[in-house]
């Protein structure tokens, strides 16, 4: 492999996938140029189903990340790959109690919202539970009920900052813009969380973001 190749970051994404959403950012904020493979989760019951993906990543879930003949997956995982390969523009804190509370505020939407709000996941209950489970109302609930949270731990930091720690964006807005897309895509009302909108609102101006972002990318369909 010439060495050009063996470094390129290659990211395995679907326009409107938040979990590569939050990658792409990460990417972005850390200004690592990347190549993007995209992989339609919806066409012809979603190519992340199908052998030829299942045999990089046996979940069938984007993001993927290939470098160096690597292939990393859990979107979580690899920001912080990306962030300990790469010194420039840190993702995180150094203080490692500030490393842990930042990680803690990223996970609330990587682990206890989006999951519940997954494709796989609202097919399943949409199957199984028939015509009874309104399954915007479902993924709203998680979301609001992980909002009112976030929002609160927000309202708890001392000053009126732009960003959760420091003066630049991190890892917690990776995964906070991607989640607040979603919860626009479905009508959640967000005034309800006035410091989570200022966050977002924030980051917007930023061209990380906005290169980011799910109608900039390549195999983005017009809605
Ligand atoms: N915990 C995983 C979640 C990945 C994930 O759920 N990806 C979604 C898109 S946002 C997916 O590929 N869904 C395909 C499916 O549900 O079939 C991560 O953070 O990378």
């Amino acid at each position: 492999m010439k060495t050009e190749e063996a470094s390129l970051l290659q990211l395995y994404s679907y326009w409107r996938s938040s979990a590569a959403y939050r990658v792409r950012i990460a990417l972005n904020l850390k200004r690592l140029p990347f190549q993007t493979i995209p992989v339609n989760l919806v066409k012809q019951g979603g190519e992340q189903l199908g052998e030829a993906f299942r045999a990089i990543n046996p979940q069938g879930l984007v993001p993927v990340l290939r470098h160096e003949g690597l292939v990393l997956t859990q979107s979580m995982a690899i920001c912080e790959y990306l962030d300990e390969r790469f010194d420039q523009f840190p993702l995180l804190p150094e203080d490692p109690v500030d490393r842990a509370r930042v990680r803690a505020m990223a996970l609330q939407v990587a682990c206890d919202i989006h999951p519940l709000n997954n494709l796989r996941v609202n097919k399943y209950i949409k199957d199984h539970c028939g015509e009874n489970l309104d399954t915007v109302e479902w993924m709203s609930h998680w979301m609001r009920k992980g909002f009112t949270a976030i929002e609160q731990q927000l309202g708890e930091r001392a000053g009126n900052r732009r960003v959760y720690y420091g003066e630049d964006p991190g890892l917690f807005e990776c995964f906070l813009i991607p989640q607040v897309y979603n919860a626009e895509r479905y009508g959640v009302e967000m005034s309800a969380f006035p410091a989570v909108v200022q966050i977002v609102a924030h980051c917007r101006t930023l061209v990380a973001f906005e290169e980011a972002a799910p109608e900039n990318q390549l195999d983005a369909v017009p809605v």
